[in-house]
């Protein structure tokens, strides 16, 4: 595993020149097209079809070179970017603004995707309210966009949780209100038709309802979510991938992701922690298809508040995270290294791109871990 993940870290050149682009928002010009005029039906679940591929998202790149976009920007979600711990008392209303944001963005180091996504990453942004607060979210389709978008919050105790009320066309803001009823840690989603390739193309994030009275203090935080690609093209294999509607009926992803990106939350880009912290991950799968089986290689969870249950389990090595479900979950790093998290069918660690790394820094600790060659 080591050799591949240097293989993986030289070739950082592209990660940092898509990271110094910012968040460049591809022109109108170049993607408004009669593609999503077939989709303003939306009023039904609806089933694949050919016009769902999508295969046309980056028609002007395959004309050219057959190269990355060069609009590519880096849309993996930083996982230390998330609001901090709620320490108010009382309820209140909470304003939630979200764009849905289409644009090419580097999902290997080598390799370009058109990614829909919430606000420009995946996934979008981690949302924090309280139990009993008042969540009102604005929906806002950039008017670049060419599809239709919505959100489905799985907090909301209501039809559709939301996505009906706030579907919207490109340049158009809808907003609903819910009660967060319910503590605990939820998957939001876009659940425009055809359903799989909108959340297939990143648009998904976590909400956490912390409950009243909050969570318990923790040195750090982070927040990751696994989601599988299907492309026409394999990891690392450079150009501007298509999406692959054949791949996805068949539940044969070309990537899976934390965080949108091959590898994309590993050297300059991995979490630091220090030796001693106590570190919480909010830790969500958005799908489309898989289950994760989720591990910190090195790492016991001790405190595992599966699927975002009040209470919690305690000293597991993997857990198993569905796709459209999320926990969170704690650990100790009682000795400095590098601690990889995978999605344990390995394959998709290896191959597909289901690696992070937590990097701990401090002093050694011979009576937990003693390397005896050294
Ligand atoms: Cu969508």
């Amino acid at each position: 595993m080591t050799d591949m993940l240097n293989k993986g870290l030289s070739r950082r050149g592209f990660m940092t020149r898509a990271a110094a682009l910012g968040l460049a928002i591809p022109t109108a010009g170049a993607l408004l097209s009669a593609c999503w005029d077939d989709e303003e039906d939306n009023g039904a679940v609806g089933a694949a079809t050919e016009d769902d591929d999508h295969g046309d998202d980056h028609a002007e790149a395959a004309e050219d070179d057959d190269g990355p976009s060069p609009d590519a920007v880096r849309i993996a979600k930083d996982p230390a970017d998330i609001p901090g711990p709620i320490n108010r008392t009382e309820p209140e209303h909470v304003l939630v603004e979200l764009e849905t944001v289409e644009l090419d963005g580097w999902i290997d180091a080598e390799t370009t995707f058109t990614f829909w996504t919430f606000n420009g990453t995946v996934p979008g942004p981690m949302i924090r309210v309280s139990e009993g607060d008042t969540v009102e979210i604005q929906l806002t389709n950039s008017s670049d966009s060419r599809h239709p978008h919505n959100i489905d919050l799985h907090s909301a105790h209501g039809p559709g949780g939301g996505a009906e009320v706030t579907t919207v066309s490109p340049g158009e803001t809808r907003g609903f209100e819910f009660k967060a009823i319910y503590p605990g840690v939820y998957i939001y989603h876009c659940a425009v038709p055809h359903i799989p390739t909108h959340v297939g193309h990143g648009m998904y994030g976590l909400i956490v309802v912390e409950p009243a009275g909050g969570l318990p203090p923790v040195d750090k935080e982070f927040y990751i979510v696994q989601g599988d690609f299907y492309t026409d093209r394999r990891p690392m294999q450079g150009g501007h991938a298509q999406w692959d509607g054949d791949r996805q009926f068949d539940e044969r992803p070309t990537y899976v992701l934390f965080n949108g990106m091959f590898q994309g939350l590993t050297g300059e880009h991995a979490m630091q922690a220090e030796v001693g912290d106590r570190v919480r991950m909010f830790v969500g799968n958005g799908g489309t298809n898989l289950v994760s089986s989720f591990h910190v290689i090195g790492g016991i969870i001790d405190v595992l508040h599966r699927e975002g249950q009040a209470e919690p389990v305690h000293n597991v090595e993997t857990t198993l995270i569905p796709a459209g479900g999320s926990s969170w979950m704690e650990f100790d790093f009682d000795v400095p290294g590098d601690y990889v998290l995978v999605d344990h069918s390995l394959g998709r660690a290896v191959d597909k791109g289901a690696i992070a790394i937590l990097h701990v820094e401090g002093d050694e600790n011979p009576d937990i871990f003693n390397p005896l060659d050294d």
